[in-house]
């Protein structure tokens, strides 16, 4: 099984102008296992574009390319995966349209959902808001408590996302996740690599 670890999701707007490629390469030297294109702003062709760049890039690193929302854009880069939440096409569907070779992701709330995720054949699914965040501002909060609870109910991968710092993820780390996703606490600092090498001693 591959490992989702570290796990950047990309935010063009966090960047603030910087080369989104060098940036994400950074990222990736650092030590980045998975990286999800996330680009709420781009256009089609734009999204197309980086998807397929994310894609060799990804490779060269030994990581996995997850695309955000676009099945049809995961499909035509060959990316590892697509993540989806709750308010997109639903993970059946979305199985049945990129077959068994592609993971495909789901972002879940609280139990409930996160049952129906592994019920309707997603690979992993993403928890959060863990913490406060100015990135998703209509993000759900979720507490240690129901991360907890998700764990032993819910046999998939977890990869934890929302406000993950250095410095607050250590209740996260007792609860037997395989991702710790970030954005901003990565892509919006000055030197993006050696901000994964801490990270990555941080999480193992
Ligand atoms: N989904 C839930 S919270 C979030 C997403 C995409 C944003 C995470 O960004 P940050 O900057 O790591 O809080
Ligand atoms: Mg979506």
């Amino acid at each position: 099984m591959k490992e989702y670890g570290l796990y950047i999701v990309t935010d063009s707007k966090i960047l603030e102008g910087r080369d989104f490629y060098k940036c994400i390469e950074d990222a990736l030297k650092g030590g980045v296992k998975t990286v999800q294109l996330r680009e709420k702003y781009a256009t089609g062709a734009e999204f197309l574009e980086k998807a397929i760049k994310l894609r060799e890039l990804t490779k060269k690193y030994n990581a996995m390319f997850i695309v955000n929302d676009r099945v049809d854009i995961a499909i035509i880069s060959n990316a590892d995966g697509v993540h989806v939440g709750q308010s997109d096409i639903p993970v059946s569907y979305v199985k049945s349209i990129v077959g068994k070779d592609m993971i495909v992701g789901l972002s879940v709330s609280n139990v409930e959902e996160a049952k129906i995720a592994k019920e309707h054949g997603a690979d992993y699914i993403g928890v959060g808001a863990m913490f406060n965040t100015s990135t998703k501002l209509d993000a759900k909060s979720v507490s240690i408590e129901t991360l907890k609870n998700i764990r032993s109910q819910v046999d998939i991968p977890i990869v934890a996302i929302g406000g993950l710092q250095l410095d607050n993820i250590d209740p996260i780390k007792k609860c037997d996740i395989q991702g710790y996703a970030v954005i901003s606490a990565i892509l919006g600092k000055d030197d993006i690599n050696s901000e994964c090498t801490k990270w990555i001693s941080k999480i193992k």
